[in-house]
């Protein structure tokens, strides 16, 4: 069993999330290493009782991620494990709206596929995800901030950090009845385009991510709600997020839009 004391390094993430201050990875914490294994199972501990602290502030679960689905995302940030991380009401930004810069660490932005699950997935129901799991899908805006210095971390150090989550945004939601399986992904800054990819990237077929999603929630007691958003994986690199205006445009579903704001 490892040493690894989860609720002092829970709070520990948490409050650097909330005073958006950067900590030393947890990997390279000797106390850490003295303690025992700091590896994806202890990690995905951390993660849990994080997101524990949050929904005791009132805070409410409103679905999850999923990171490191595509090739740009693995290579950006060299790692090459698909894994989850929790989404709640206090992260969700409206389309169009603004988000405080000052509340954040180093913030990126990338573009995102996401689906609104239609029915509760998982626990004891083995059977595969049905097309009607599905209620919508929609173009949405993923902004990440890692609570580690120089945006740097081990497998164990990004999932124990709730995979870098911060803030998203979802666009229109549209039947899910178009086929997500290669449409153009465009991200814009500023009205440049910054990032194009494909729905491809991701993993073959967004519709993979979910696949995924599924056998890992069931792997990891992550439950799946009817009304959860769920975020399929950049199918791009991620750019920092400044004071602009950043659009993910995704061909045939439209665009999702936010814009960053500074006070300090
Ligand atoms: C981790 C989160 C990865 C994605 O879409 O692949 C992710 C990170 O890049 O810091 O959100
Ligand atoms: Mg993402």
């Amino acid at each position: 069993m490892s040493g690894i004391d989860v609720s002092r390094l829970a709070r520990h993430l948490d409050d650097a999330q909330r005073s958006a201050t950067a900590v030393p990875q947890l990997s390279a914490d000797p106390a850490v290493d003295r303690a025992g294994d700091f590896g994806v199972a202890t990690a995905y501990d951390i993660q849990a009782a994080a997101y524990q602290l949050r929904l005791d502030r009132g805070e409410r679960g409103s679905g999850v991620k999923l990171g490191f689905t595509s090739r740009a995302k693995m290579a950006q940030m060299g790692i090459s494990e698909i894994i989850v991380g929790r989404l709640t009401d206090q992260m969700r930004i409206a389309d169009g709206g603004v988000i405080d810069l000052d509340s954040l660490i180093h913030p990126r932005i990338e573009p995102e596929i996401a689906y609104l699950l239609a029915e509760d997935i998982g626990g004891d129901d083995q059977r595969p995800l049905a097309p009607s799991a599905i209620a919508a899908i929609a173009p949405a805006l993923e902004i990440i901030d890692s609570r580690y210095r120089d945006f740097s971390f081990s497998l164990a150090d990004v999932v124990a950090d709730n995979a870098s989550s911060a803030r998203y945004v979802v666009g229109p939601w549209h039947h899910p009845d178009q086929d997500l399986g290669n449409l153009a992904v465009r991200l814009t800054v500023g009205g440049r385009l910054a990032e194009a990819g494909s729905t491809a990237a991701i993993l073959g077929h967004p519709q993979r991510a979910l696949h995924e999603l599924v056998r890992l929630g069931r792997e990891l007691g992550i439950p799946l709600r009817a009304g959860d958003v769920v975020l399929a994986g950049a199918a791009t690199s991620a750019v920092p997020f400044t004071g602009e205006v950043v659009e993910c445009e995704v061909a045939g579903l439209g665009r999702a839009t936010v814009r960053g704001v500074r006070h300090g």
